[in-house]
């Protein structure tokens, strides 16, 4: 069925969460609703704060643009606007946003009868966010423990958080999120390479079905995990990705304050080795 045929059948009204019908129409292929508007009204509000805050900087190399959060001074209180008060704001229009992007995606699902699996996986994403830049300096007691927004100055904030803790990889939680991250990939890869092969047949060949799928991994592993199973398993993967790696920062500093390799002690103290 041609894209546009399967809209006509599926843009249906209702499911709404909020402003009933108010909301309820498409702009082009677009579907509004109430949280179609608050998301356009954070992200513009937001990017015209950071394009504003840069006007005010000392640059506009894009690689060096940084609206930097308040000193530790400030606690959790709120921020002069130039000392991390616009920080602050464009943090709440952020959260504003991808929270409205995602109720969005619930809407979507609830028109068309779907499960919640994607804004459920956005939701995480969020998660991983949100940690970063509320929860973890809320425990720290500042909003400085947040990271600043800029291309080369967020990847310093990485670099000199890892340094803090001596060696960031021996971050228990850290090497599960890393690990799943690189099994996200390899997933994908077998995935991808699989359906591309199967979608481009030899000249000739008719494209090919799932059991030849099924069979390829048979015949090379001797197990197929199958066409459903591949797409649970690669949500799980990433979702565990996101996951793990909001856990590996909120460990650090609330509740590990020493180097991480320094936590592996447990291990030599077990009592099994002397
Ligand atoms: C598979 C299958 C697919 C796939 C892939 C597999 C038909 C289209 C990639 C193979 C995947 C396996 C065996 C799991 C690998 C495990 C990890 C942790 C990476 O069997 O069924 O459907 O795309």
């Amino acid at each position: 069925m041609a894209l546009l045929s399967f809209e006509r059948k599926y843009r249906v009204r209702g499911g709404t969460l909020i402003g009933g019908d108010l909301f309820d129409f498409w702009v082009g292929p677009f579907y509004v609703g109430f949280f179609g508007v608050t998301t356009i009204f954070f992200a513009a509000l937001g990017t015209a704060l950071i394009l504003w805050g840069a006007s005010q900087g000392p640059t506009w190399n894009p690689w060096l643009i940084s609206i930097n959060p308040p000193d530790l001074k400030y606690g959790l209180g709120l921020a002069p606007m130039m000392e991390g008060g616009l920080w602050q704001i464009i943090t709440i229009c952020a959260v504003g946003s991808f929270v409205s992007w995602m109720l969005r995606e619930v809407e979507i699902c609830r028109k068309l009868g779907m499960g919640y699996h994607v804004p459920f996986a956005f939701g995480v994403a969020i998660f991983a966010y949100v940690t970063l830049v509320i929860f973890r300096p809320m425990l720290l007691g500042a909003w400085g423990h947040g990271f600043p927004y800029g291309i080369f100055s967020h990847l310093d904030w990485v670099s000199n958080v890892g340094y803090q803790f001596l060696h960031f990889h021996y971050n228990p939680a850290h090497m599960i999120a890393v690990s799943f991250f690189f099994t996200t990939t390899f997933a994908l890869a077998l995935h991808g390479s699989l359906i591309l092969s199967s979608a481009n047949p030899q000249k000739g060949e008719t494209v090919k079905s799932p059991e030849y799928e099924d069979t390829f991994f048979r015949d090379v592993l001797g197990y197929s995990v199958g066409e459903l199973g591949i797409h649970r398993l690669g949500l799980f993967l990433a979702l565990s990705a996101g996951f793990w790696s909001a856990v590996c920062i909120i460990i650090s500093g609330p509740f590990w304050t020493r180097g991480w390799p320094e936590w592996w002690t447990w291990w030599l103290n077990l009592p099994v080795w002397s």
